[in-house]
């Protein structure tokens, strides 16, 4: 990865190379973490970052979920964000903020120990690839479904979850592929390893609905939002895994993977992408043009 020169830790800088945390932090041992992951964008207005409200609220909810009581309010945590950006002196860059149980106790019961958050900012380019914006990716269905639910809730963007996420993705690329779909427990399309997914049939766009053990994407609400303003009809309904197979278009989305078209999955082709373009072009201009809808500005 690329460093920066600032990490925001617990309400401070420090350098990059000096960011560091215990080995025996409570979140190595047993996962308890939860992070965003919120993309600022070069707009012609300027630096502006995306959807960050949104970002920000599903980090208080997923800190809710897991009874991780900040001492800070959603307002300080935006601006720590902008600060962070600012003090990087990054005009473009992906978002990281974390909160994670430290080092104090050991074993499972993690109410004792010490709440951290921080925040690191760098440049990241395409997650999934130099041309899979352009030319879209190869994926398939993963061997590994998606947690059931009662089990890791889904709707929080814990560490833990990634677990998950790191069997199927693993599988996938030592298989030759980009990335992985993932099923639900009971064989029904849930979403990739770090994406949401979408696809389009005879002009209808579809994407599992929230039960279907997805992280609630805020890329995926957004596209939701654009295509039908586009006067596409979208559906949120589950999806079963052979509708991939015969769709006139797939794509991902998510704030790393942004909108990637899917040029093959287990190796049956998808030849259109024309819908996906669109999407992809409305996306990139409400970005570029620095939307207040959507953006705040650095
Ligand atoms: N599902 C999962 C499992 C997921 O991790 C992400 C984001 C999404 C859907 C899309 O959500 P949103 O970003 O709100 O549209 N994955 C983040 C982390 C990726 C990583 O490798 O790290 C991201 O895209 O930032």
């Amino acid at each position: 990865m690329k460093k920066s020169e600032k990490i925001w830790m617990d309400g401070e800088f420090v350098n990059w190379n000096e960011a560091k945390v215990h080995v025996l932090t409570h979140a190595l041992h047993y996962g308890s973490s939860v992070f965003e992951g919120i993309r600022c964008y070069n707009t012609i207005k300027g630096p502006a970052v995306f959807r960050l409200d949104e970002h920000v609220k599903r980090l208080f909810d997923s800190c809710k979920i897991y009874r991780m009581e900040l001492n800070y309010t959603e307002k300080e945590i935006k601006e720590a964000i902008l600060d962070t950006i600012r003090e990087n002196r990054l005009k473009s860059c992906y978002i990281r903020p974390l909160v994670f149980r430290g080092y104090g106790e050991m074993g499972v019961n993690p109410l004792n120990n010490p709440l951290h958050v921080m925040i690191a900012v760098w440049e990241w380019g395409r997650y999934l690839g130099e041309e899979a914006l352009e030319k879209g990716i190869k994926v398939k269905t993963s061997s590994w479904s998606r947690m059931a639910p009662n089990t890791y809730p889904f709707l929080a963007k814990a560490g833990g979850n990634y677990l998950n996420s790191q069997l199927a993705k693993i599988e996938a690329v030592l298989d030759g592929y980009d990335e992985a779909v993932m099923l639900d427990t009971d064989g029904y399309v849930a979403e990739g390893s770090g994406e949401n997914i979408f696809v389009i049939k005879d002009d209808v766009i579809y994407t599992p609905p929230t039960y279907n053990a997805i992280l609630k994407g805020i890329t995926r609400d957004f596209v939701i939002k654009i295509a039908r303003k586009m006067g596409y009809t979208v559906r949120e309904e589950r999806i079963p895994r052979e509708m991939l197979y015969i769709a006139d278009e797939l794509f991902f989305v998510g704030t790393a993977a942004e909108i990637t078209p899917i040029k093959e999955i287990d190796h049956y082709k998808i030849r259109e992408n024309k819908i996906t373009r669109k999407i992809q072009d409305k996306f990139f201009e409400v970005i570029n043009r620095c939307d207040p809808e959507y953006m705040t500005k650095v």
